[in-house]
């Protein structure tokens, strides 16, 4: 897979160098350029905003740098074995779509993706309808709250898609068993020693009886999700009212 990052901000990514993903760069499962959309501008003073038509607060990203950068980034990188071989742009915008990991899994087989990020009050929105005439596009949202620009946001979509390009994580069972693959979240976890500041390793999980722990595990996956994210069950899971847990 390949990734390019446009951005006025790219020594924000050099966090993309560690760990895991720095570890599948240097392997060549994932190849990442980061582009700073001034090297498509052409004045003297490398302009990239200007005031917004019609009025309003705050300075608007102008259209000429992005479609030069996009296409000069767009049609690369050939597709690999279950990829897809067109490219996706993506939009990093608390007006997107949610970023979810089921949007994470379905990313995770392109062949190209090209993050396009943001500054200010957004882009000039004729850049993406003007994309979407040679790739897919797709405005992406993080969760609903307001972040400086997209570059963060892209970040995370990045090791979120990232670790889930085959390979990229060593032991992929420890993809099938974390929060939101089975639609709840994770039981709580424990390592040695038994018993750490007076409080004791739940005791079934060491047992060594496996059906009576992954018994034990879905209920705390079930307990966990009801408490904290109720919206991730389906109604009919949902305990009757009155004889559920109180919230908060
Ligand atoms: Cl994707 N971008 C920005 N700027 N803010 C956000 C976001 C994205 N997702 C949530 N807030």
């Amino acid at each position: 897979m390949r990734i390019d990052i446009v951005t006025i901000f790219p020594e924000f990514f050099g966090v993309l160098d560690v760990s895991l993903l720095g570890k599948a760069r240097r392997e060549r499962l994932l190849e990442l350029g980061v582009h700073d959309l001034r090297e498509w501008t052409h004045d003297r003073h490398r302009t990239v905003d200007d005031t917004p038509y019609g009025g309003g607060a705050g300075m608007v990203m102008k259209p000429e740098p992005w479609g030069e950068a996009l296409d000069a980034l767009l049609g690369q990188a050939p597709a690999a074995e279950g990829e897809r071989a067109d490219a996706l742009v993506v939009f990093p915008t608390p007006a997107g779509v949610p970023f979810t990991q089921a949007l994470a899994r379905e990313l995770a087989s392109e062949s190209h993706i090209v993050f396009a990020c943001g500054r200010y009050e957004g882009i000039d929105a004729r850049v993406a309808d003007d994309a979407a005439t040679r790739a897919r596009v797709l405005e992406v949202s993080l969760g609903d709250y307001v972040l400086n620009g997209g570059e963060v946001a892209a970040m995370a979509m990045i090791e979120a898609i990232g670790r889930l390009v085959p390979g990229v994580v060593g032991n992929p069972e420890s993809l099938v068993e974390e929060s939101h693959e089975a639609g709840l979240l994770e039981h709580p976890s424990y390592t040695k020693p038994q018993v750490w500041r007076g409080r004791e390793v739940p005791e079934v999980l060491r047992s060594g009886n496996h059906a009576a722990i992954a018994a034990w595990r879905h209920e705390q996956s079930l307990e966990r999700t009801r408490r904290v994210r109720p919206d991730l069950l389906p109604a009919a899971a949902e305990p009757e009212p009155g004889t559920g847990r109180q919230h908060g």
